[in-house]
């Protein structure tokens, strides 16, 4: 303790010339950050030299995005150092929770995705693996979201105005990325490129510390100019937008492109940096794959395939069949979604201008993939599916599957579908690639850190001795079910989350909630398939049953719906959604007559940091997306692991969290995934369902009453309502009105709340990785 005292009185002088207790609060963070990030980048430098001396395989996660919110308490937790720091802070009047808040988000993602990469990072660290994340350093995160008349606005997200003390240049990493050019084939049969842009792609490394003693990295690739490079104006302008943001516009053919050099320049930078290492211990290749393996986040960094292919081929003189051979025992694939969008695919042309050499691999990989299809009697039309160049498109997930020897789902009803319905041609060609990873969460951060006081809670009653092993650590909390005091603590320690959730709400929102409230929440991206306007309908119609149905009314449990949202900007239905939430909460809200009993709240830039707020006061975790869309979730888990019951469809995870709970500990309702699909091969016509019940035409002629929501009657006037509301509707208020009923009996409520929590350790991300690292990645733990 007398140490840190004095490093960071010794900071504070260095870096602002005063005295600690003169500081700022920014200036504390700055300065308490910046120490941590000194021992966690010396801690960096031993995990490398294990990792040589141990002559170990590493991993490298290559994601678009890692959503990894604020690092200062979680690095501090971590390195088993918050209270020591806490400690040091009391004296001057402060706690380490007055000063998290100068950290900014670190937004590099949307959504579950780059938040599983995050958890992921936790927990390979944790568990002691060499594993490390690769993607891009934006300038800007995922967009900031205001509400300007209640519509969303996005405004730019400059994480990186307030110093970004975590990461480190590290410029002799540097490496050269070329785009476009012209083939040039030598005497000798090899290719090179003429005439490239070249960029120089700039790594900066932040350490992930681990809950133990091993610390990796997550590498971004910012970009900068080169020298002698044509037009320097425009091209430093060009290039500097590479890294300008995530998921730029692509509605045009120009942002299309930008896309596509961004997907390049990670890929292309990241996997150059692993071949350098690794030549310089081995001196060769040939045994890469006993060495490194690299996942690949969703069909995102796919082109890794073809530009290891690349190097082997033109740089170090293997044929094609031993370049394919080599490079598929390296790279795995996870696949996120079934949905359309995730097929990601990419015009032809395009990507033959700007990645010439690239685009002939894969021409190579596709001839090579197709000529081994003359081995079988697949029909012309299966063999035209498989193709991965197809209609001009290059076929990003046929590529991965290719080229990879693992393809994995996010949860075991997403990969049943995969491989029984979406993927069945690839499963039924590869079986041996195809496998389940169910997610997790790290609970370090979803529970330990986001929920104090229930941590200490299930700590008291658990084993220390099973710390290390979540499941099971969790599961010993399972006793005390029937322990009054530990139920009533349990519901203590709701009413106090409850409460700072409303101060935090007051805060950023000037709106106050009712804590004595039900607490039910909605927090995910908007889309349609996560049917928020499911959740919207029955809002409605309650409203409307409160106002008319004076003994509905009295034996209503108050409740307050909370929901969290961004929507991606040129997505209008999901827009209108989200304008529509807010419509009626300011309706709902401003109702007096009805005001003790109904309440509905869309937080503003619903984040990370939102998130750890938002989840340990809930009561009711809203997990409602039609059955078969949602590959995953991992909200529901989050959820689960501070007590709120899951309102959901048998769906992603939810399955199994049904699997784990039994049905009376969760709230089930409406169409399974077979229902659903086979309402999609049918005629139906979601006009019948209106026309057959009276509450559907109420709330939709009330929201066309309301004007400005067009898109959403067009949904269901148009589009025939393809994510299956109406048909889910009377399930759904059924399902609510028995949590109604459940909720108050408290004491039952409350074991169940406690079931959830002692069953939750399932999802944990430690579980996660470990069925990664046994099945797939193939390390061992670093030796201290
Ligand atoms: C999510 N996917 C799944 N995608 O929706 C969710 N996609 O069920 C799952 O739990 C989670 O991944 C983790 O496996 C995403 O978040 C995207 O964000 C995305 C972005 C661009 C293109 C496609």
């Amino acid at each position: 303790m007398h140490q840190i005292k004095e490093q960071l009185q010794q900071s504070a002088i260095q870096l602002f010339s005063k005295d600690f207790s003169e500081l700022s609060k920014n200036e504390m963070y700055i300065a308490l950050a910046l120490m941590i990030q000194n021992m966690a980048a010396s801690s960096v430098a031993q995990t490398t030299k294990k990792i040589d001396t141990q002559d170990a395989k590493q991993l490298y996660y290559f994601s678009m995005e890692f959503l990894m919110g604020r690092l200062l308490i979680n690095n501090l937790q971590n390195m088993q150092l918050l209270k020591a720091v806490d400690d040091v802070l009391q004296p001057y009047g402060i706690s380490i929770k007055d000063i998290e808040f100068e950290e900014e988000d670190a937004g590099l993602g949307n959504g579950g995705l780059g938040r599983l990469a995050a958890c992921f990072m936790d927990s390979i660290a944790s568990l002691n693996y060499p594993g490390h994340g690769v993607t891009l350093r934006y300038r800007h995160g995922f967009f900031k979201q205001i509400f300007v008349d209640n519509k969303q606005v996005e405004l730019p997200d400059l994480w990186l105005n307030n110093r970004n003390v975590w990461e480190n240049k590290i410029s002799e990493d540097a490496a050269i990325v070329s785009y476009y050019g012209k083939l040039i084939k030598a005497e000798d049969g090899k290719y090179t490129l003429t005439d490239t842009v070249d960029v120089l792609a700039m790594p900066y490394d932040m350490p992930i510390v681990g809950a133990s003693l091993t610390t990796n990295t997550l590498r971004m690739y910012d970009v900068l100019p080169l020298e002698n490079q044509k037009n320097f104006d425009v091209y430093e302008k060009e290039i500097m937008d590479i890294v300008s943001c995530l998921y730029p516009d692509d509605s045009t053919p120009k942002g299309k492109e930008l896309r596509l050099k961004q997907q390049y320049l990670f890929v292309s930078a990241g996997l150059q940096n692993i071949l350098k290492k690794h030549l310089a211990k081995h001196g060769t290749l040939d045994n890469l794959a006993d060495y490194v393996v690299m996942q690949i986040n969703d069909t995102h960094p796919t082109l890794l395939i073809p530009e290891l292919m690349c190097t082997l081929v033109d740089t170090h003189g293997y044929s094609l069949e031993d370049a394919y051979a080599l490079t598929s025992k390296c790279i795995a694939y996870t696949n996120h979604t079934i949905l359309a969008e995730a097929l990601e695919t990419w015009d032809a042309k395009m990507m033959k201008k700007l990645l010439p050499r690239i685009y002939q691999m894969i021409e190579d990989i596709n001839d090579m993939f197709l000529d081994s299809l003359k081995a079988y009697n697949y029909p012309k039309s299966q063999i035209k599916k498989m193709a991965i160049i197809g209609n001009k498109k290059v076929r990003m997930a046929n590529l991965a599957i290719v080229g990879s020897f693992s393809v994995n789902g996010v949860a075991a009803l997403h990969t049943k579908i995969l491989i029984e319905k979406e993927m069945k041609i690839w499963a039924d060609h590869y079986p041996q690639k195809f496998n389940n990873k169910t997610n997790g969460i790290t609970h370090r951060r979803w529970f330990q850190y986001a929920n104090p006081e229930l941590y200490q809670l299930v700590k008291k009653y658990s084993d220390d001795a099973l710390s290390s092993q979540p499941i099971s650590w969790f599961k010993e909390f399972e006793k005390q079910v029937d322990n009054q005091d530990v139920l009533t603590q349990l519901q203590e320690i709701k009413a106090k989350n409850k409460h700072q959730l409303n101060l935090y709400i007051q805060e950023h929102e000037g709106i106050s909630i009712h804590e004595s409230s039900i607490l039910d929440i909605q927090i995910k991206r908007l889309h349609a398939y996560k049917r928020q306007l499911l959740n919207v309908f029955h809002i409605i119609y309650l409203y409307h049953r409160l106002l008319d149905d004076v003994t509905f009314r009295e034996n209503f449990y108050p409740q307050t719906f909370i929901f969290g949202a961004k929507a991606a900007p040129s997505y209008v239905l999901a827009k209108n959604t989200i304008h529509l939430i807010r419509t009626i909460a300011d309706i709902i809200n401003a109702d007096t007559r009805i005001s003790n009993k109904l309440q509905v709240i869309m937080v503003t830039n619903y984040n990370v940091s939102y998130a750890e707020k938002l989840i340990p006061a809930a009561d009711i975790s809203e997990q409602i997306s039609t059955a078969g869309f949602e590959a995953s979730g991992t909200g529901n888990m989050k959820f689960m692991m501070n007590g709120a019951i899951t309102l959901g469809t048998m769906d992603g995870a939810n399955v199994e969290i049904y699997d784990l709970v039994g049905y009376e500990n969760i709230e089930i309702f409406g169409l399974q995934k077979d229902d659903v699909f086979a309402i999609h091969a049918s005629d139906y016509k979601v006009e019948d369902d209106i026309k057959a019940d009276k509450e559907l035409q109420n709330i939709l002629n009330f929201i066309k009453n309301l004007k400005d929501f067009q898109p959403i009657i067009d949904y269901f006037e148009k589009e025939n309502d393809y994510y299956l509301v109406a048909k889910d509707f009377k399930a759904y208020i059924k399902a609510q009105e028995h949590v109604q009923h459940l909720y108050k009996d408290q004491t039952n409520w409350t074991k169940k709340a406690l079931i959830n929590i002692a069953r939750s350790g399932f999802f944990s991300s430690d579980r996660t990785i470990e069925e990664y690292v046994h099945d797939i990645w193939k390390l061992k733990k670093l030796e201290n």
